[in-house]
């Protein structure tokens, strides 16, 4: 069993979707390890998109990750990090395939409701930042 980390962004905690995107985990065979709600302040919302330093839309994308609620989620199920990417879809919703997440519910390449680790390295990382 694998494990990853996925993250409902501000857009979709403001609009009451955590309960659709928990619901879509589950039917996808997702178990859930571990799950919280928190507002990020902006030094750890920055810490957290480190590989990011220095790309244009970094200051904007910390501002957005801490203007309210996040929901970090621990999961796990067998190929976890590739197939939790599969099934949220490309980072622009515009060019998510028809039925994933973020072609579902995401506004915009910023607003995409939902994060997931991308590789089984970095969804170590990411689980220890949120859940040690
Ligand atoms: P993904 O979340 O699909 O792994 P990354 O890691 O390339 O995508 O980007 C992290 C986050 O940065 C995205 N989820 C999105 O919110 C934001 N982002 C990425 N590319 C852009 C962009 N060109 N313009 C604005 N925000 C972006």
């Amino acid at each position: 069993m694998e494990k990853t980390l996925l993250i409902i962004k501000p857009d979709a905690t403001r609009r009451n979707l955590i309960g659709h995107i928990i619901s879509r985990l589950e039917k996808a065979g997702f178990e859930i390890v571990e799950m919280r709600m928190e507002r990020l302040t902006p030094a750890k919302a920055q810490k957290f998109y480190a590989v990011h330093e220095g790309k244009p839309f970094l200051d904007s994308l910390v501002e957005f990750m801490s203007s309210g609620p996040v929901v970090p989620i621990l999961l796990r199920k067998q190929n976890a990090v590739a197939d939790l990417r599969t099934l949220i879809g490309a980072t622009d919703p515009a060019k998510a395939p028809c039925g994933t997440l973020r072609q579902e519910i995401a506004l915009n390449i910023q607003e995409n409701s939902v994060h997931a680790s991308d590789s089984p390295e970095n969804a170590a990382v990411e689980i220890a930042f949120f859940f040690g």
